[in-house]
């Protein structure tokens, strides 16, 4: 069975699933370990990665080489954050080609313009295409995918573009008669009553996603008592997680002249060594160096 109709079937079965943005194989590793659904190749965590704005800067090349990385370090799901696909509906053709093969179970796209400027930013350029090109776009991907669970979801900016919620359904409706398996609504609002308006006003054939990084509030309980969202993807946690406790350490590194204080509040090297799988090369070493 594919990775992707375990996620169909476990949507189908457990009503939400726990989606967690991965930015690394070591990541992707500690997110399984912890229990997540599946991982987010999330464009906003590789961005960051590189240090650079989550802006269209970091190639599908760069992106793609992150999730075959994850890929083979992971049996979770992949959910590929690949943007605006990159271009019109020819560069989304040559895009899930190349992510269906590289292993991901699923694509968001989005219908904003290439190139795009991050969602959350306050008073980010927010340009959204005309419905009938995004139209083109999901069924250029519909056409285009091998597996048929493969997921197609389409995610619509007209929140985060600040053109109500009317505009939103309409774009939400247009994409799912283009062919979307799922629609992604996204808010930047800080509280989630935008999201949960539109929730309640779904009235659609498929499932919701959602992405509460604006609006934390918005916990498991509060999005199944919604009832049309069965996919919750943690879009930035990973990062801002890895950033905080970094930060974290290097500060105290430097405010104690040293790493004495330090070492007892981080993990131990060993726990690395877990993680890399030391113990399955040093077996390995034993086998086969003579
Ligand atoms: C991402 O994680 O790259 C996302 C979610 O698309 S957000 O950054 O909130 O737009
Ligand atoms: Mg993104």
């Amino acid at each position: 069975m594919s990775k992707a109709r375990k996620l169909r079937e476990s949507m189908a079965e457990n009503g939400l699933v726990h989606i967690m943005a991965a930015h690394s194989p070591l990541s992707a590793i500690l997110a399984e370990e912890a229990g997540f659904d599946g991982l987010w190749a999330s464009g906003f965590e590789l961005s960051a990665l590189y240090g650079l704005p989550d802006m269209s800067l970091v190639s599908m090349t760069q992106h793609l080489d992150m999730l075959r990385a994850i890929e083979g370090k992971s049996s979770l799901p992949i959910v590929a954050d690949i943007d605006t696909g990159y271009g019109n509906a020819i560069n989304v053709i040559h895009a899930i080609a190349e992510y269906e093969r590289a292993g991901a179970s699923a694509v968001v796209i989005e219908d904003k313009t290439f190139p795009k400027v991050t969602s959350l930013a306050a008073d980010g350029r927010q340009e959204l295409l005309r419905i009938q090109e995004f139209q083109g776009k999901v069924e250029a991907a519909i056409a285009t995918r091998k597996d048929p669970d493969f997921l197609v979801i389409a995610r619509t900016e007209a929140l985060i573009a600040s053109l109500g919620e009317q505009e939103a359904l309409k774009r939400a409706h247009a994409y799912v008669e283009a062919g979307a398996d799922m629609i992604l609504i996204h808010s930047k609002k800080k509280d989630p009553s935008e999201i949960e308006s539109f929730a309640r006003a779904w009235n659609g054939d498929v499932p919701l996603t959602i992405v509460p990084n604006a609006y934390p509030d918005l916990d498991a309980d509060r999005i199944k008592a919604l009832g049309s969202i069965r996919m919750v993807i943690y879009g930035n946690y990973g990062i801002r997680a890895a950033t905080t406790a970094m930060q974290d350490a290097f500060r105290r590194i430097v405010a104690d002249g040293g790493v004495q204080n330090i070492h007892k509040d981080i993990i131990p090297v060993e726990e690395v060594f877990r993680l890399q799988g030391m113990e399955k090369t040093k077996a390995d070493e034993k086998r086969f160096l003579r």
